[in-house]
């Protein structure tokens, strides 16, 4: 039973290893300019949380085996080391806080830090189950809103046309078109619960929640259409929340936008 019992461990262990090495089911290409540092950061979590995992999972077959009942004799077994127990306690402890202070480091530069001078703003207001997104318009400048002009037919963010820079603003509904090797700011809101705006070959993810205005900047370096993923569990037709992330050259971009004025 102990042999039997080390060989699935250790069959176990060699098929998530495959899987993971063989890398048969991977990330789409990261296209941001962050991309490949937060890539980084997770092959480096991964390596270190694999071999963590293969000797774990090695050692366990090893006591399985080396202690099990033969014959009449017993199995035999032993508990409560506190040194042995102080010391893994102490290495698992480092390496995560380690790798958290590491992979914050990205994070942050994302999330924490003001987006450059002179990024595009864009501002993204989730809801049920669309993606709102609005440009400031040629005056640069986001016009007022108000929540009792909302209207899901021809005015999804309250856009109050009172407001000069109002007049201009740019909306569209799950269609946002940005500029490649550009800036982007997103101001990212919601209109009920909480979503979460992802774009998987961004290595974006944020959540979008209701009241607050979320900050975060990414550039992208590649053109493309790629989805945009609600993350989070919004309600009952949650997963067909999807808009599209157009990566486009700047004229093309301008092109897209003017097409849009006037709507
Ligand atoms: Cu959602």
């Amino acid at each position: 039973m102990g042999l039997a019992l080390a060989l699935v461990i250790g069959l176990i262990t060699l098929g998530t290893v495959i899987l993971f090495v063989g890398r048969f089911w991977w990330f789409p290409e990261a296209i941001s300019e962050h991309g490949p540092s937060i890539d980084r950061q997770f092959m480096l979590t991964l390596t270190i949380i694999g071999i963590a995992f293969v000797l774990a999972q090695a050692a366990l077959a090893f006591f399985i085996v080396r202690y099990r009942r033969r014959g009449e004799q017993r199995a035999s077994y032993w508990h409560e080391s506190p040194r042995l127990e102080v010391l893994w306690t102490t290495i698992t402890a480092a390496v995560f806080i380690t790798l958290a202070i590491l992979g914050q480091r990205v994070w942050a530069q994302l999330h924490l830090n003001a987006p450059p001078p002179g990024a595009l703003q864009v501002e993204v207001t989730a809801q049920q189950f669309v993606w709102n997104i609005r440009y400031p318009g040629p005056d640069g400048k986001f016009g007022r809103t108000r929540t009792e002009l909302i209207n899901d037919v021809d005015n999804p963010v309250g856009l109050d046309f009172t407001d000069p820079a109002a007049q201009d603003d740019i909306v569209t509904v799950n269609q946002m078109a940005i500029p490649v090797n550009r800036d982007i700011h997103v101001i990212l809101r919601s209109k009920d619960v909480i979503h979460s705006f992802w774009v998987p070959p961004l290595r974006m993810k944020q959540d979008a929640v209701p009241g607050l205005a979320i900050n975060i900047h990414f550039k992208a370096v590649k053109t493309g259409q790629f989805e945009i993923a609600c993350a989070e569990l919004c309600g009952l037709t949650h997963h067909r929340m999807r808009g599209f992330l157009l990566v486009l050259p700047e004229p093309e971009f301008q092109k897209w936008l003017q097409q849009r004025t006037n709507l």
